[in-house]
């Protein structure tokens, strides 16, 4: 069901009522008391999944959670990627995930699970009518008047940093204000009612904590953490400046360490993913807040993204000490021609460098490249492949990762290319950014949904870039490869091994044979692969996998330091 252009609802723009006469209470007949609700409980749930197998609590939700508590709202939270099924394809598991839900329903969401939450949402409408359905988070975000233009009982969606645009929305509800809510779409009858923007949060650290209190924490392998909001570069494939503009705003170093040991302390969690865009765009505050950890001996292990442009070994160094044993690098191609012309801002030469560092400080480092754009040529490609071949013979403390570029709705280089979109084929799966709704069969009603709207959902499609074929040869036998290695562990005792215990002389073995950079990726991803197996193994087993091998003791104990090449 979807709105024609015809008798699309009309979008109404409204400017910002002033503070005073927002927060003024109606006057008697005025009318909105008639429709004025309660709202004392919402049912707010986390439709995204985690990797891997792996959990970490939903921060964004959590915040929105709290900002709810807040307005003495009772939040029954639901956290979808802990159901059994979750990665189903299907928009009926999360309507029955959902059941018994309270008059309003929030649902928080990526690009990937956009379709499951509208047919989810639109499964519960259909059984009960009254209910509200409200969307945030970067998936609805990146169109929300579309959303609600073409999905006829969505109520409303926040746009962006949600905590105070949630919590006038519900004064609004309760009839407490007046005037448009900024921040969010929603409809009023049969308009579409559009809030100016919203202003930045610049003071993060007034915000109430997110509610961790309302999550199973034994269902978490890590924690997870943001101290900066938003990134001061402009990658053109990548949305989060268009999310969260291009101002990075920083939490304060010492409520940052403060929530950490919390994490530690009254949740049991001494492993912590740091989720900042890039961590280390302001590398004086990350020395600063290593230090603040060392000082206070906070003993926790961390994970963040780092900015292959931004590291030197001192810093490398000192994160180390600090307890930083994964790190992930968006290197994004291999091509200074395609990093200039993604606006990437990094010099092709410094890639292997660094990741040669890092390898010295830190466990798990993830070097995740990008192809597929609609300006790289077949050899821009094959530049790609050779870092990223050279890359894996780190493995497995590096894991290579090579993903199809996939147009993300607010990014620049979807707005230059808006036409050049593909559905993605069969021949592409194993590389996709998002899941692969066009060819899985359980997923028919959400490939309808995203073939009725590609302008809502372009992150499923990819873009017509050059030499597809050539390109593909390339990465099927990189597929060929990983798959000759994994199977080869079936039949040789020797490289059995790799699949119970970490032994370095086999994969070393294993590492060495390639001559093809595409052989050396497949070798590459089966030997992080293995080590994978393992950690997951561990996990199983009860032990804490995470807790790094590198980090604060390697470095004590390394001598190297001094002969750095960077
Ligand atoms: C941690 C992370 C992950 C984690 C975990 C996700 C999780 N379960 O929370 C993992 C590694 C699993 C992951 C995976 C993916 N991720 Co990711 N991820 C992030 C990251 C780095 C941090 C998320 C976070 O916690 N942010 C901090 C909180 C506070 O911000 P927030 O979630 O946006 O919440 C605020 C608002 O959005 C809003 N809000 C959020 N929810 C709700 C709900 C309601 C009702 C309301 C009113 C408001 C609201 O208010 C919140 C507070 O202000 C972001 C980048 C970023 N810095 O945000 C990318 C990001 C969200 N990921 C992204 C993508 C594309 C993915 C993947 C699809 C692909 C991939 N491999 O990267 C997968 C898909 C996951 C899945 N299957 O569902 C994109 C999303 C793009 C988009 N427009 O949707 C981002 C923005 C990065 C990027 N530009 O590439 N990701
Ligand atoms: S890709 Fe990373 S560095 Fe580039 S704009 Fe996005 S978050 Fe920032």
């Amino acid at each position: 069901m979807g709105f024609s252009s015809a008798d699309r609802p009309q979008l109404v723009q409204l400017g910002a009522p002033s503070r005073a006469a927002a927060a003024r209470p109606p006057k008697r007949g005025q009318g909105r008391r008639a429709n004025a609700r309660k709202v004392e409980s919402i049912t707010l749930c986390s439709a995204t999944l985690g990797e891997d197998g792996r959990h970490e609590p939903p921060l964004g939700p959590l915040y929105i959670a709290a900002a709810l508590e807040a307005v003495g709202v009772a939040v029954d939270f639901r956290d979808f990627q802990l159901h059994e099924d979750a990665h189903s394809f299907s928009g009926d598991v999360l309507a029955r995930f959902l059941a018994g839900h309270r008059e309003i329903v929030a649902v928080s969401c990526f690009v990937d699970m956009l379709p499951a939450v509208v047919a989810a949402t639109r499964t519960l409408h259909r059984a009960r009518p009254e209910t509200l359905f409200l969307l945030g988070g970067p998936g609805p975000t990146s169109c929300a008047e579309r959303i609600l233009q073409e999905y006829p009982w969505i109520t409303a969606v926040v746009r962006g940093e949600g905590e105070e645009t949630v919590a006038e929305w519900i004064q609004l509800l309760r009839g407490e204000r007046t005037g448009a809510v900024a921040g969010m779409v929603y409809r009023k009858g049969a308009e579409l009612i559009e809030g100016p923007s919203r202003a930045r949060n610049h003071d993060l650290d007034e915000l109430p904590l997110p509610a961790y209190h309302l999550v199973d924490w034994s269902r978490y392998s890590n924690a997870r953490i943001i101290t900066t909001r938003g990134c001061s570069y402009r990658c053109s494939f990548c949305d989060v400046t268009a999310l969260w503009g291009n101002r990075s705003v920083y939490r304060g170093l010492a409520a940052t360490v403060a929530e950490i040991e919390l994490l530690r302390d009254r949740y049991g969690k001494p492993s912590i993913g740091i989720v900042d865009d890039t961590f280390v765009l302001n590398r004086d505050r990350v020395r600063a807040f290593c230090r603040l950890l060392l000082e206070r001996r906070t003993d926790i292990r961390w994970g963040c993204f780092g900015r292959i442009n931004l590291m030197t070994p001192d810093l490398m160094e000192l994160m180390a000490e600090a307890g930083c044993c994964a790190i992930f690098y968006g290197i994004d191609s291999g091509s200074q021609q395609v990093l200039d012309r993604t606006v990437k801002r990094l010099n092709a030469k410094q890639i292997m460098p660094v990741l040669r560092a890092s390898a010295r400080y830190f466990d798990c480092i993830e070097a995740s490249f990008i192809w597929g754009y609609p300006f790289e040529r077949l050899d821009d490609f094959r530049r790609t492949f050779d870092v990223a071949a050279e890359a894996a013979t780190l493995a497995p403390v590096v894991n290579v990762q090579l993903h199809m570029l996939s147009p993300l709705p607010l990014s620049p280089i979807y707005k230059e290319f808006p036409r050049a979109l593909r559905e993605p084929e069969i021949e592409d799966r194993h590389w996709l950014l998002l899941p692969p709704i066009f060819f899985d069969e359980r997923a028919t009603e959400l490939r309808k949904l995203v073939r009725a709207a590609p302008d809502i959902y372009p992150g499923f499609y990819s873009f017509t870039t050059p030499a597809l074929r050539a390109k593909r040869r390339l990465l099927e036998r990189s597929m060929r490869a990983l798959n000759r290695t994994v199977g080869s562990a079936l039949f040789d005792e020797r490289r059995a091994r790799l699949l119970k215990e970490e032994a370095v002389a086999v994969e070393q073995e294993l590492l060495a044979e390639p001559r093809h950079p595409a052989d050396q990726i497949g070798v590459g991803l089966a030997v992080s692969y293995f080590r994978r197996l393992r950690l997951h193994a561990l996990f199983e087993a009860g032990a804490k996998p995470f807790v790094g091998q590198r980090g604060a003791r390697h470095v004590r104990e390394r001598t190297e330091a001094a002969s750095s090449n960077l």
